[in-house]
């Protein structure tokens, strides 16, 4: 048996499908952990997999070392990461291969499974980029896909709304059955389209993040600070949606953990704020335009005064 550890975003579930079949397992940290609690490592060790895959997951790397003790490791991802010994990787952005080739776990795994001309190959890809990948020399395989299958962006972009709203209303075990329901369904857009359980997330989120949009913000400077109490994930999506693509915006949500806070920053150029939350030891990542870290309750006021120190 294998055990297939995925991400729980639209790259993560599609590249899980395309790898699952019945000698499968899959699975995905509690949303929001880039990392694998006790118990998790704990069910994995009763299970005895032959082999553990690790998609799309940028899992850290003691959590890696873990697994790597209890079973074989593959893992298949296109984020930059640091290799773990005794750990087999497929991912061509660590052999110095373009983002622009390689835009998502689904296109690697695709790649790997010599099925790249896959809806759901494609579909992990826009997930990851958005609009975004409308400038990337992706672009035009995309199109040329959307053509043969007579689907559109906006469709493509309304079935990842549809797959994501599991993560942002926090319905883990809903992520973990998508991945082979879509690995089993006959017309996997179709499937997607009119699935109504995920519709009805769809216009819960929708509704919150109205909610909070609504809601007046803080303004330092050019600098926009949105407070929030939500329980859903929908950070990301807020951040996203608040930022001009020139200034900063801060978003702080203090409702989804219960110890700490998730505070997401988008701006020009935020590598250095991502540097700055790893040397507080916090778990933080992400990409020049975005920064995301869980900060403890007690300490996330000065870390946001911190990051205003930093780019007023
Ligand atoms: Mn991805």
């Amino acid at each position: 048996m294998r055990l297939i550890l995925h991400h729980w975003d639209t790259d993560g579930i599609c590249s899980a499908a395309m790898l699952f079949n019945k000698d499968c397992k899959n699975m995905t940290p509690k949303i929001g952990n880039y990392y694998l609690e006790e118990d998790e490592i704990e069910k994995i060790k009763e299970e005895k997999f032959d082999e553990i895959y690790v998609v799309d997951l940028a899992l850290n790397e003691s959590s890696l070392k873990e697994i790597a003790e209890i079973s074989k490791v593959k893992v298949f991802d296109h984020h930059v990461s640091k290799k773990v010994n005794g750990v087999e990787y497929v991912n061509p952005i660590l052999e110095g291969k373009d983002e622009e080739d390689y835009p998502s776990a689904s296109w690697v795994v695709g790649e790997f499974l010599n099925e790249k001309d896959n809806l759901l190959s494609f579909l992990g890809a826009v997930g990851d980029w958005e609009e975004r990948i409308k400038i990337t020399r992706f672009y035009e395989k995309l199109q040329d896909f959307m053509k043969k299958a007579n689907i559109t962006f906006e469709e493509m972009h309304e079935m990842i709304y549809l797959i994501d709203s599991n993560y942002k209303i926090g319905d883990k075990k809903e992520v973990e059955r998508a991945v082979s329901m879509l690995s089993e369904a006959e017309d996997v857009a179709e499937f997607i389209l009119n699935n109504e359980k995920w519709r009805r997330n769809r216009e819960t989120i929708e509704k919150e993040i109205e909610k909070i949009l609504n809601t007046e913000g803080k303004k330092i400077g050019n600098i926009l600070i949105k407070e929030m109490d939500c329980r859903y994930n929908i950070i990301s999506t807020v951040a996203r949606r608040l930022w001009n693509k020139k200034d900063y915006v801060i978003v702080v949500n203090h409702g989804y953990f219960e110890n700490e806070c998730q505070v997401y920053v988008r701006g020009n150029n935020v590598l250095h704020l991502i540097q700055k939350a790893l040397e507080h030891g916090y778990v933080a990542g992400g990409k020049k335009n975005v920064m995301g870290a869980i900060v403890p309750r007690e300490e996330c006021e000065e870390f946001i005064n911190e990051i205003l120190e930093e780019i007023k």
